[in-house]
């Protein structure tokens, strides 16, 4: 099993790249925010309750998104590896995610870092926004929030793998071919070491 995290702020690429990075390797993609999507889309009671966070541009509460986490892995256990894209977002998450890996014998390989500028991260949220229909995307003050909900309890996530000596920044400007070139050498030699 290969299992990877695919790390960065809000609009930094970690969908745009996960939907390459699973095709090429065969992992299973688990995208918190696409989950929480679904639940909204289909007016679940979780669904509902998570909508009133991503709405306004805050991190839905840790049990709702880790239970949800751990319904995927125990749904998924003939796989070649997981590619956790948005997950975990904050120490708590981490420490759980570390936990139910555990439980399985599995363990974290690899958390990419994808590094992109302010600027450039709110203009491609911008952007999407015009045509997403998402509304933490239409609205410049919501993507604030989400970037400054990145620094105060997401960015600590990079600590927790980092003391494992297990992050690798990469370069997430430029084009989206580039990007992906620089994140599968980076798989591929862990993939060698593993
Ligand atoms: P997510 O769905 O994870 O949303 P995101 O961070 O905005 O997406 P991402 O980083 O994947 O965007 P991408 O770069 O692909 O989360 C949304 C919300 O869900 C959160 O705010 C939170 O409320 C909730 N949530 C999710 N997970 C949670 C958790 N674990 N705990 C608590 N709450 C959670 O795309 C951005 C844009 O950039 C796209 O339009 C893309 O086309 C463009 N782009 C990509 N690469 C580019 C490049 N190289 N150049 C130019 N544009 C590029």
């Amino acid at each position: 099993m290969f299992n990877l995290i695919l790390f960065g702020p809000p609009g930094s690429g970690k969908g745009t790249q996960s939907e390459k990075l699973i095709s090429k390797y065969n992992l299973k993609h688990l995208s918190t925010g696409d989950l929480l999507r679904s639940e909204i889309a289909r007016k679940t009671p979780l669904g509902l309750e998570a909508k009133k966070f991503m709405d306004k541009g805050q991190l839905v509460p840790d049990e709702v998104v880790i239970g949800m986490i751990s319904y995927a892995l125990d749904a998924n256990p003939d796989i070649e590896g997981f590619l956790f894209d948005g997950f975990p977002r904050t120490s708590t998450q981490a420490e759980a995610l570390d936990k139910l890996l555990e439980l399985k014998n599995l363990s974290i390989n690899v958390m990419l870092a994808l590094d992109v500028t302010e600027e450039e991260l709110i203009k491609r949220l911008v952007k999407r926004g015009e045509t997403s229909g998402r509304p933490d995307d239409n609205n410049k003050q919501v993507i604030r929030i989400r970037i400054q909900e990145y620094h105060k309890k997401t960015s600590p996530v990079a600590d927790h793998y980092t003391k494992a000596n297990k992050v690798v920044l990469v370069k997430g400007e430029g084009s989206v071919d580039d990007i992906f070139n620089r994140l599968t050498k980076e798989i591929d030699s862990h993939m060698i070491k593993n």
